[in-house]
Protein backbone atom coordinates (compact mmCIF):
# COMPACT_ATOMS: atom_id res chain seq x y z
CA UNK A 1 0.00 0.00 0.00
CA UNK A 2 1.60 3.25 -1.10
CA UNK A 3 -0.87 5.81 0.59
CA UNK A 4 -1.15 6.57 4.62
CA UNK A 5 -2.53 4.74 7.05
CA UNK A 6 -3.59 6.84 10.11
CA UNK A 7 -3.92 4.79 13.62
CA UNK A 8 -6.48 6.40 15.72
CA UNK A 9 -8.32 5.40 19.35
CA UNK A 10 -12.07 6.55 19.39
CA UNK A 11 -13.41 9.11 21.97
CA UNK A 12 -11.27 11.72 22.85
CA UNK A 13 -8.26 11.48 20.93
CA UNK A 14 -10.11 10.48 17.48
CA UNK A 15 -12.13 14.14 18.50
CA UNK A 16 -9.21 16.09 19.25
CA UNK A 17 -6.70 14.97 16.18
CA UNK A 18 -9.81 16.05 13.81
CA UNK A 19 -8.84 19.56 13.69
CA UNK A 20 -5.44 18.61 13.23
CA UNK A 21 -5.78 16.44 10.78
CA UNK A 22 -8.19 18.84 8.58
CA UNK A 23 -5.47 21.67 8.85
CA UNK A 24 -3.62 19.30 6.74
CA UNK A 25 -6.54 18.72 4.44
CA UNK A 26 -7.19 15.09 5.67
CA UNK A 27 -10.94 14.77 6.42
CA UNK A 28 -12.47 11.60 7.63
CA UNK A 29 -15.69 10.39 5.86
CA UNK A 30 -17.00 8.72 8.80
CA UNK A 31 -17.18 9.35 12.95
CA UNK A 32 -16.22 5.90 14.40
CA UNK A 33 -19.05 6.90 17.40
CA UNK A 34 -21.74 5.57 14.81
CA UNK A 35 -19.83 3.47 12.11
CA UNK A 36 -18.87 -0.03 12.83
CA UNK A 37 -16.39 0.57 10.39
CA UNK A 38 -12.56 -0.03 11.83
CA UNK A 39 -11.17 1.36 8.61
CA UNK A 40 -12.40 4.54 7.46
CA UNK A 41 -11.64 6.06 4.39
CA UNK A 42 -10.90 10.32 4.01
CA UNK A 43 -11.33 12.75 1.47
CA UNK A 44 -8.34 11.82 0.00
CA UNK A 45 -7.76 8.88 -1.90
CA UNK A 46 -4.14 8.12 -0.49
CA UNK A 47 -4.95 8.27 3.30
CA UNK A 48 -7.17 5.88 5.40
CA UNK A 49 -7.87 5.57 9.47
CA UNK A 50 -7.97 2.95 11.19
CA UNK A 51 -9.73 2.81 14.42
CA UNK A 52 -8.16 0.97 17.07
CA UNK A 53 -7.95 0.55 21.04
CA UNK A 54 -5.58 4.12 22.77
CA UNK A 55 -3.11 0.98 24.11
CA UNK A 56 -2.82 -0.76 20.49
CA UNK A 57 -1.79 2.33 18.52
CA UNK A 58 2.09 2.00 19.16
CA UNK A 59 1.61 -1.98 18.17
CA UNK A 60 0.30 -0.52 14.62
CA UNK A 61 3.00 2.39 14.36
CA UNK A 62 5.45 -0.22 15.24
CA UNK A 63 5.02 -2.89 13.02
CA UNK A 64 4.38 -0.60 9.86
CA UNK A 65 0.52 -1.78 9.65
CA UNK A 66 -0.01 1.96 10.48
CA UNK A 67 2.56 4.49 8.69
CA UNK A 68 1.57 7.07 11.96
CA UNK A 69 -0.86 7.53 15.07
CA UNK A 70 -1.95 9.58 17.78
CA UNK A 71 -1.51 7.76 21.20
CA UNK A 72 -1.14 9.46 25.13
CA UNK A 73 2.14 9.71 26.78
CA UNK A 74 1.09 7.16 28.98
CA UNK A 75 0.35 4.63 27.01
CA UNK A 76 3.91 5.14 24.79
CA UNK A 77 5.82 5.43 28.07
CA UNK A 78 4.23 1.87 29.44
CA UNK A 79 4.69 0.37 25.24
CA UNK A 80 8.12 1.34 25.11
CA UNK A 81 8.14 3.61 22.21
CA UNK A 82 10.34 0.73 20.17
CA UNK A 83 10.76 1.48 16.21
CA UNK A 84 8.59 4.32 16.83
CA UNK A 85 9.86 8.20 15.43
CA UNK A 86 8.21 10.81 18.02
CA UNK A 87 8.12 14.28 16.59
CA UNK A 88 5.48 15.96 18.05
CA UNK A 89 3.69 17.33 21.22
CA UNK A 90 0.50 17.29 20.25
CA UNK A 91 -0.79 19.12 23.44
CA UNK A 92 -4.15 17.70 23.22
CA UNK A 93 -5.75 15.09 24.99
CA UNK A 94 -4.30 16.69 28.48
CA UNK A 95 -4.52 15.14 31.78
CA UNK A 96 -2.11 14.27 34.96
CA UNK A 97 -0.60 11.26 35.45
CA UNK A 98 -1.25 11.23 39.93
CA UNK A 99 -1.29 8.69 42.91
CA UNK A 100 -4.21 8.89 44.63
CA UNK A 101 -5.80 7.71 48.01
CA UNK A 102 -8.62 7.45 49.92
CA UNK A 103 -9.59 11.01 51.79
CA UNK A 104 -8.36 10.84 55.38
CA UNK A 105 -5.12 8.05 54.84
CA UNK A 106 -1.84 9.91 55.33
CA UNK A 107 -0.29 9.47 52.81
CA UNK A 108 2.98 10.91 54.05
CA UNK A 109 2.90 9.15 57.12
CA UNK A 110 2.01 5.73 54.93
CA UNK A 111 5.26 6.11 52.75
CA UNK A 112 7.46 7.15 55.16
CA UNK A 113 7.44 4.27 57.69
CA UNK A 114 8.94 2.10 54.74
CA UNK A 115 5.83 -0.01 54.98
CA UNK A 116 5.51 -2.10 51.25
CA UNK A 117 2.26 0.41 49.79
CA UNK A 118 -0.21 -1.26 47.67
CA UNK A 119 -0.57 0.54 44.90
CA UNK A 120 -3.37 -0.82 41.73
CA UNK A 121 -2.85 0.92 38.21
CA UNK A 122 -2.79 -0.19 34.80
CA UNK A 123 0.67 2.04 34.25
CA UNK A 124 3.16 -0.14 35.98
CA UNK A 125 6.47 1.00 34.19
CA UNK A 126 5.61 4.33 35.00
CA UNK A 127 4.47 3.78 38.95
CA UNK A 128 7.67 1.80 39.64
CA UNK A 129 10.13 4.46 38.11
CA UNK A 130 8.13 6.88 39.99
CA UNK A 131 8.73 5.07 43.49
CA UNK A 132 11.36 3.35 42.85
CA UNK A 133 12.65 7.27 42.50
CA UNK A 134 11.42 8.33 45.89
CA UNK A 135 12.81 4.67 47.46
CA UNK A 136 9.05 3.74 47.79
CA UNK A 137 8.46 -0.03 48.52
CA UNK A 138 5.17 -0.75 46.54
CA UNK A 139 3.71 -3.82 45.58
CA UNK A 140 2.43 -3.16 42.00
CA UNK A 141 -1.15 -4.92 41.16
CA UNK A 142 -1.91 -4.79 37.79
CA UNK A 143 -5.47 -3.81 36.60
CA UNK A 144 -7.22 -2.91 33.36
CA UNK A 145 -9.86 -0.31 34.41
CA UNK A 146 -11.80 1.10 37.17
CA UNK A 147 -8.64 1.61 39.51
CA UNK A 148 -10.36 4.03 41.96
CA UNK A 149 -12.42 0.98 43.04
CA UNK A 150 -9.27 -0.77 44.19
CA UNK A 151 -9.24 1.66 47.65
CA UNK A 152 -12.49 1.37 47.98
CA UNK A 153 -12.59 -2.58 48.07
CA UNK A 154 -9.77 -3.10 49.90
CA UNK A 155 -7.56 -4.51 46.98
CA UNK A 156 -5.01 -1.65 47.21
CA UNK A 157 -3.87 1.09 49.75
CA UNK A 158 -3.37 3.37 46.93
CA UNK A 159 -4.21 4.02 42.91
CA UNK A 160 -1.92 5.60 40.17
CA UNK A 161 -4.10 6.76 37.62
CA UNK A 162 -4.59 9.78 35.16
CA UNK A 163 -7.08 12.83 36.52
CA UNK A 164 -8.21 15.40 34.08
CA UNK A 165 -11.24 17.37 36.00
CA UNK A 166 -10.72 15.59 39.17
CA UNK A 167 -14.61 14.29 39.25
CA UNK A 168 -13.79 10.37 39.26
CA UNK A 169 -11.73 10.77 42.22
CA UNK A 170 -14.28 12.89 43.84
CA UNK A 171 -17.04 11.18 43.52
CA UNK A 172 -15.22 7.84 45.08
CA UNK A 173 -13.84 10.05 47.90
CA UNK A 174 -10.11 9.76 46.80
CA UNK A 175 -7.64 12.49 46.94
CA UNK A 176 -4.67 13.03 44.75
CA UNK A 177 -1.38 12.96 46.84
CA UNK A 178 1.13 13.48 44.20
CA UNK A 179 1.81 14.34 40.71
CA UNK A 180 3.59 12.09 38.80
CA UNK A 181 4.01 13.94 34.89
CA UNK A 182 1.67 15.67 32.89
CA UNK A 183 0.33 14.10 29.80
CA UNK A 184 -0.72 14.66 26.67
CA UNK A 185 -0.89 12.96 23.04
CA UNK A 186 2.05 12.40 20.61
CA UNK A 187 2.03 12.00 17.32
CA UNK A 188 4.55 8.70 16.43
CA UNK A 189 5.47 7.50 12.66
CA UNK A 190 6.88 4.29 11.63
CA UNK A 191 10.88 5.00 11.30
CA UNK A 192 10.60 3.16 7.50
CA UNK A 193 7.54 4.48 6.94
CA UNK A 194 9.06 8.43 7.28
CA UNK A 195 11.94 7.13 5.06
CA UNK A 196 9.88 5.45 2.27
CA UNK A 197 6.89 7.43 1.89
CA UNK A 198 8.56 10.79 2.71
CA UNK A 199 6.89 12.39 -0.33
CA UNK A 200 3.19 11.69 1.26
CA UNK A 201 4.69 11.88 4.90
CA UNK A 202 6.19 15.12 5.39
CA UNK A 203 4.00 17.69 3.95
CA UNK A 204 1.23 15.82 6.56
CA UNK A 205 3.76 16.20 9.48
CA UNK A 206 4.91 19.81 8.34
CA UNK A 207 0.82 20.77 8.63
CA UNK A 208 0.20 19.30 11.81
CA UNK A 209 3.08 20.66 13.05
CA UNK A 210 2.33 23.96 11.70
CA UNK A 211 -1.41 24.48 13.58
CA UNK A 212 0.21 22.60 16.71
CA UNK A 213 2.74 25.56 17.16
CA UNK A 214 0.39 28.07 16.19
O1 LIG B 1 -11.40 3.84 27.49
P1 LIG B 1 -10.66 2.63 26.96
O2 LIG B 1 -10.43 1.59 28.00
O3 LIG B 1 -11.20 2.12 25.66
O4 LIG B 1 -9.20 3.08 26.54
P2 LIG B 1 -8.39 4.25 27.10
O5 LIG B 1 -8.85 4.68 28.45
O6 LIG B 1 -6.94 3.89 26.99
O7 LIG B 1 -8.72 5.36 26.03
P3 LIG B 1 -9.30 6.81 26.22
O8 LIG B 1 -9.80 7.22 24.89
O9 LIG B 1 -10.20 6.88 27.39
O10 LIG B 1 -7.99 7.63 26.57
C1 LIG B 1 -7.03 7.87 25.58
C2 LIG B 1 -5.97 8.82 26.14
O11 LIG B 1 -6.58 10.04 26.57
C3 LIG B 1 -5.24 8.32 27.37
O12 LIG B 1 -4.20 7.43 27.03
C4 LIG B 1 -4.73 9.62 27.99
O13 LIG B 1 -3.48 9.97 27.41
C5 LIG B 1 -5.77 10.66 27.54
N1 LIG B 1 -6.65 11.15 28.63
C6 LIG B 1 -6.89 12.47 28.88
C7 LIG B 1 -7.34 10.43 29.52
C8 LIG B 1 -8.01 11.34 30.36
N2 LIG B 1 -7.71 12.60 29.93
C9 LIG B 1 -8.85 10.85 31.42
N3 LIG B 1 -9.43 11.64 32.18
N4 LIG B 1 -7.50 9.10 29.69
C10 LIG B 1 -8.29 8.64 30.68
N5 LIG B 1 -8.97 9.46 31.56
C11 LIG B 1 -9.79 8.78 32.60
C12 LIG B 1 -8.98 8.43 33.84
O14 LIG B 1 -8.33 7.18 33.70
C13 LIG B 1 -10.05 8.38 34.95
O15 LIG B 1 -10.73 7.15 34.98
O16 LIG B 1 -10.85 9.59 33.04
C14 LIG B 1 -11.04 9.44 34.47
C15 LIG B 1 -10.70 10.71 35.21
O17 LIG B 1 -11.28 11.81 34.60
P4 LIG B 1 -11.79 13.05 35.51
O18 LIG B 1 -12.15 14.10 34.50
O19 LIG B 1 -12.94 12.56 36.30
O20 LIG B 1 -10.62 13.47 36.36
MG1 LIG C 1 -10.87 5.41 28.95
Amino acid sequence: MNGITIALSKGRIFEETLPLLAAAGIVPLEDPETSRKLIIETNRADVRVVIVRATDAPTYVQYGAADIGVVGKDVLLEHGGDGLYQPLDLKIAKCRMMVAVPAGLDYANAVRQGARLKVATKYISIAREHFAAKGVHVDLIKLYGSMELAPLAGLADAIVDLVSTGSTLKANNLVAVEHIMDISSRLIVNQAALKLKRETLAPILDAITRVVEA
